[in-house]
């Protein structure tokens, strides 16, 4: 006898998945499903990048890219939509706020000339994907100006177009552009699936406290998973 409920009516066996998630179980389905990478990018996680000129240690996010790489392996080889993000701004800078340019009282801020080129302004070194992650031809780059990835850009009609529901979630950092992002499409929508050793902050404890905000209250923005869990989901282990 068929399982005649009605959501069970749209579940094909070959591409749905559970994953034993945080706060609780999370079902998905393969061709519903998107990897969003936020924000690899040289200017965040190597030296003399903006986050280095930020005043933070980047050798505290470099953690994320092993499983970042495993999990988006994974991701290819299930089918999943991939879309990678990058911060930053014309190189005219007329996209980015004055509050922006001026924040911080940066010796070296966006726009000026660093190591990697001009601090996060596209087309600059710093501002590429790391090459560990380099997106292939058919992955989106969605370049996003705030810290949001849905802030004026066509990520949410590239999901849209894709009968995308639920969006795995790697990147950096956690409470800055991975939470502003999840905030976004949980608003609009979307299940998140944040994976825990794939995201990664300059302060362990905005790292710590920052996957709980997202798990706490019933799963208040969504779900927390570790890479192993999401690759075993994705092959079904
Ligand atoms: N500074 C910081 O933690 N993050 C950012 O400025 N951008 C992103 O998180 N991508």
């Amino acid at each position: 006898m068929p399982d005649m409920r009605p959501d069970a009516l749209d579940v094909d066996p070959e591409t749905s998945r559970i994953v034993e998630a945080e706060p609780y179980p999370l079902s998905f389905d393969l061709s519903t499903t998107a990897l969003i990478i936020i924000d690899m990018q040289r200017d965040f996680l190597e030296p003399g990048g903006f986050g280095e000129l930020l005043g933070n240690d980047v050798s505290l996010l470099r953690s994320t890219i092993q499983p970042t790489k495993d999990v988006l392996e994974a991701a290819r080889s299930a089918g999943l939509t991939v879309i990678h993000t990058r911060e930053g701004h014309r190189p005219d800078l007329m996209d980015a706020p004055s509050s922006k340019l001026a924040r911080g009282n940066l010796d070296l801020g966006i726009g000026d000339e660093g190591p990697m080129g001009r601090i996060l302004v596209r087309g600059e070194e710093g501002h590429n994907i790391i090459p560990e992650l380099a997106p292939l031809a058919n992955e989106p780059v969605v370049d996003k100006p705030g810290k949001g990835a849905f802030f004026e850009t066509d990520l949410q009609l590239l999901l849209q177009n894709k009968n995308i529901e639920t969006i795995i979630i790697c990147g950096v950092t956690t409470e800055v552009c991975v939470h502003t992002t999840v905030r976004e499409a949980n608003d609009r929508g979307y299940e998140c699936l944040v994976l825990e050793d794939c995201v990664g902050s300059y302060f362990p404890e905005f790292q710590r406290i920052g996957i709980e905000m997202i798990k706490a209250q019933g799963g208040i923005f969504g779900w927390v998973v570790n890479s192993n869990s999401a690759i075993s989901a994705l092959e079904r282990k």
